[in-house]
């Protein structure tokens, strides 16, 4: 069995937002009919505190998009993005939700930042998603949404580390940087992952 698995379709993802991705809008109405080609469907939400340390503004002296160590790992700082609650966490008004069967948050943790769906950055936490496909006979997920070298990259390469088969959906999705996709495209393919667009899918 399949899911489609929507990463982060949220306000400050999306043109206006904090953390826009180029073209984010662009992938909704795309993501929509992709919906109707799958019998389950569920989505991630990043989900921060105010505080969280993945923000610049809570590092002084520190600038957005530079790297710094957290606990031991690279941390880019970020603007501030997803905060619980507020407008720029939503999912985009025109996202389709009735056929999203569960959200999976994470970010939660104003500690370590959590790009895949699976795990924090550091493979510490499980948001239990793994055992959630497990259990309902999953074997092949679908990727989907914001953004394409980010979270949804790490989404894949944890789904591909947990045994389930892993594919990108090339069109419904958008990067930050498109050199950095590049990079993360190759290696979704060496990790053993594949790259589709929605016409391949029936
Ligand atoms: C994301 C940066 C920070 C994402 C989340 O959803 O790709 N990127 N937090
Ligand atoms: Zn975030």
């Amino acid at each position: 069995m399949r899911a489609l698995v929507i990463i982060d379709l949220q306000n400050d993802f999306i043109p206006g937002g904090s953390l826009a991705v180029p073209g984010g809008d662009e992938i909704v109405p795309i993501i929509n009919e992709l919906q109707n080609k799958f019998d389950l469907v569920i989505a991630t939400q990043d989900w921060h505190p105010s505080n969280h340390s993945s923000f610049a503004e809570n590092h002084p002296g520190k600038r957005e998009f530079e790297i710094i160590k957290l606990n031991g790992i690279d941390q880019k700082l970020w603007p501030v993005h997803c905060v619980q609650n507020l407008k720029g966490a939503e999912f985009h008004p025109d996202l389709n939700s009735k056929k999203i069967e569960a959200i999976f948050r994470k970010g939660t943790d104003k500690n370590i930042d959590s790009y895949s769906g699976f795990y924090d950055n550091a493979h510490l936490k499980s948001t239990g998603l793994s055992g959630y496909f497990k259990d309902k006979g999953v074997t092949s997920l679908y990727f989907c949404g914001l953004a394409a070298e980010y979270c949804v990259y790490f989404s894949i390469i944890d789904a591909l580390k947990e045994g389930f088969k892993a594919v990108l959906i090339e069109d419904a999705t958008r990067a930050i940087s498109k050199e950095d996709f590049k990079k993360a495209k190759k290696e979704t393919l060496r990790a053993g992952g594949k790259i589709k667009t929605t016409s391949d899918l029936d």
